[in-house]
C-alpha cells in the first residue's frame, strides 16, 4: 500500500495529507462502495494522493434518474441565472488557484505552474459560458408568407454524459460541462480514475456556487463505468475526450444507439520549421510544444519537420535545449517537466521508443531513457527527440509522451506533405515569414487547429477547438462552435391568428 509523505505541508507549501475521494450524486457527496481506489503521486509512487472507492450500477442509475429529474427545471432557469452560478464557479476556481494547482500537479504530474495555470483557465471556460446568456439566442429569418416570421431557437438536449481524460483534469472537464449546463442541459460526468482528486475540486466549485441539486453528478469509476453510462438508456448525448481507442467504441456504441457524440481523440501533431523561419523562436515553441505537460496533449508536438537547409542548426539547437530540461518533482521550484502520469504509461512509452531503436533509420538525438537516479523512480522520461529517415511506426503511433519524431524535407511542398502524413489531423504549427508560405500552409495543412510561429497546443475559450480525421467526430468544442452539440435547434413559424389586413 503506497504511503503518505506526512499530514503536514511540506517544503514546497503543499498539506500532503492523504485526500478523501467522494462522488456527487443528486446533490449528496458519497463515498461509494465499490473497489478501493488508491491515487498516487506519479512522481513519487509510493506517496498516496488520495484514497476512496470506485461508483456502482447503483450510483450510476441514481445520478441518471437525478439528472432527468433536474433538466426540465434547469432548462427553464433563465439563461442568466445559470450564467451568474458559472460565474461565481470561476471565482472559486481563481481562489483555489494555487492549492488547487499545486494539488493538479501533485496527482497528475504537470508543474506546479502549469497546475495553477490549467484552473485558471476553467475559470475562464466557465466565464465564457456564464456570459453566454448576453449573446444572440437563435436567429429570426423572412417568411414568404404574409405576417409570418420564422424563428430558430436554441433547446437543450437533456442529459449528458461527459467522459474525461488525465491530462486536463480540469480544463477539458470545464470546456464539457460549462457549455452543457449554460444551455440548460443536466450532467453525469466520469472523470478518468487517474485523475479523481481535481474533479472532486471543480464539482466542489459548482458545488459552491449554487448549483442545484442533481444538475451535475460526478462517479469516479474505470472504463466499464464510462461504458455503461455511455450506453445508459437515461442519458440524451455523450461528449468524449480520451483515446483514439475508446472514442471509437463509443461512436459506435453510440451509432447503435442513435445518440449524439462527440468525441476529441488522438493527435501526432506536427511543426514545420522552414528554412527562413526564426529558429531561436522555433526552438522555443517546439520544446514547450512537444515537452510541456510531459507531452501528454492531445495537441501535443510530437511530429517535427524541419526544411533541409536548415535542419542540422535547428536540431542541434533543439536537441542541446531539449537535454538542458530540468526533469523533476513538478511541485519543486524551477522543474520544466514532470513525469508521465504513471509508471505504465513510462514503461508503454518506454517500449515503443526501444522497439524503434532496434529498427533501421531510427537514431535518437537526444533521451530515450528513464533515469537511474534514487529521486527519480518516478514516472520520468527524459526528453527525448529521434530523428527517423523515412516512414517508421514512431511517425505514426501517439506516444503520449515526451518524444519528438523528426523528418528532413527538401522544399515545402515536401514539408507540408509530410506534416499531412498521419492518420490523425488535430492541430499542426508552421514557423515562417515568408506569406506565401502561410497561405499555402492555410490552404493545405489538413488539421482543425494551425498554429503561425507558435506551438501546436493551446486553445482559446472563445474559439472552435477540434480535429479533422481520426483526431476527432461530431461538432467542435469551446466558443459558440459548443452550441451545435449542447443544444438542438426548433424552427418556430409564428403566425399571428388573425390575418394582418392587405
Ligand atoms: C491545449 O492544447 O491546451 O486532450 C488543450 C487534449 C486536448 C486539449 C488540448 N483535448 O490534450
Amino acid at each position: 500500500m503506497p504511503q503518505s509523505a506526512g499530514g503536514s505541508a511540506t517544503a514546497d507549501g503543499l498539506d500532503r495529507s492523504v485526500r478523501s475521494l467522494r462522488h456527487l450524486v443528486a446533490g449528496e457527496w458519497r463515498s461509494g462502495y465499490g473497489d478501493e481506489l488508491v491515487d498516487i503521486n506519479p512522481a513519487r509512487p509510493r506517496e498516496t494522493v488520495a484514497v476512496g472507492r470506485l461508483a456502482q450500477d447503483r450510483d450510476l442509475d441514481q445520478a441518471v434518474a437525478a439528472a432527468r429529474d433536474a433538466f426540465p427545471r434547469w432548462a427553464a432557469t433563465p439563461h442568466q441565472v445559470r450564467g451568474r452560478i458559472l460565474d461565481r464557479a470561476a471565482g472559486v476556481l481563481d481562489s483555489r488557484a494555487e492549492p488547487w494547482g499545486a494539488e493538479l500537479a501533485w496527482e497528475e504530474g504537470k508543474t506546479r505552474a502549469e497546475g495553477v495555470g490549467e484552473v485558471r483557465r476553467a475559470a475562464e471556460i466557465l466565464r465564457y459560458y456564464a456570459s453566454e446568456a448576453s449573446r444572440p439566442a437563435g436567429e429570426v429569418f423572412a417568411s414568404p408568407r404574409p405576417g409570418e416570421q420564422i424563428q430558430v431557437i436554441h433547446r437543450p438536449v437533456g442529459v449528458v454524459a461527459a467522459v474525461t481524460p488525465f491530462n486536463f483534469p480540469v480544463a477539458i472537464p470545464a470546456w464539457k460541462i460549462a457549455p452543457a449546463l449554460s444551455y440548460g442541459n443536466t450532467v453525469v460526468w466520469k472523470p478518468a480514475s487517474l485523475v479523481p482528486l481535481l474533479a472532486v475540486r471543480l464539482a466542489e466549485a459548482l458545488v459552491e456556487a449554487g448549483l442545484p441539486e442533481g444538475v451535475l453528478s460526478l462517479l469516479i469509476g474505470g472504463g466499464a463505468l464510462g461504458g455503461r453510462l455511455v450506453e445508459h438508456p437515461g442519458v440524451d448525448a455523450v461528449t468524449f475526450t480520451g483515446s483514439t481507442s475508446v472514442g471509437r467504441s463509443l461512436i459506435a456504441a453510440c451509432g447503435r444507439l442513435a445518440r449524439p457524440v462527440q468525441t476529441e481523440m488522438g493527435g501526432k501533431n506536427a511543426a514545420v520549421v522552414l528554412a527562413d523561419a526564426d529558429l531561436g523562436l522555433a526552438a522555443d515553441e517546439v520544446l514547450a510544444g512537444a515537452f510541456r505537460s510531459a507531452g501528454q496533449k492531445c495537441t501535443a508536438t510530437s511530429r517535427l519537420v524541419v526544411q533541409e537547409p536548415v535542419a542540422d542548426e535547428f536540431l542541434a539547437l533543439l536537441t542541446k535545449r531539449a537535454a538542458a530540461l530540468r526533469v523533476g518533482d513538478p511541485l519543486e521550484e524551477g522543474t520544466e517537466m514532470g513525469p508521465v502520469v504513471s509508471l505504465q504509461a513510462r514503461n508503454e512509452i518506454l517500449g515503443s521508443v526501444d522497439a524503434g531503436t532496434g529498427r533501421p533509420g531510427v537514431e535518437i538525438l537526444t533521451g530515450g531513457h528513464s533515469y537511474d537516479d534514487d529521486r527519480m523512480t518516478g514516472a520520468f522520461l527524459q526528453p527525448t527527440v529521434v530523428e527517423l529517415t523515412g516512414d517508421d511506426p514512431l511517425w505514426r503511433e501517439e506516444l503520449f509522451g515526451p518524444v519528438l519524431c523528426v523528418r528532413r524535407a527538401r522544399d515545402i511542398q515536401e514539408a507540408f506533405h509530410l506534416a499531412n502524413d498521419s492518420a490523425f489531423g488535430l492541430s499542426a504549427a508552421v514557423f515562417t515569414d515568408d506569406l506565401r508560405a502561410v497561405a499555402a500552409a492555410v490552404e493545405q495543412v489538413d488539421v482543425g487547429v494551425l498554429h503561425i510561429n507558435s506551438e501546436t497546443a493551446g486553445a482559446d475559450p472563445h474559439v472552435p477547438f477540434g480535429g479533422t480525421r481520426q483526431s476527432a467526430y461530431g461538432p467542435k468544442e469551446q466558443g459558440r462552435a459548443a452550441r451545435e452539440f449542447f443544444t438542438r435547434t426548433k424552427t418556430v413559424y409564428v403566425r399571428p391568428s388573425q390575418r394582418p389586413e392587405q
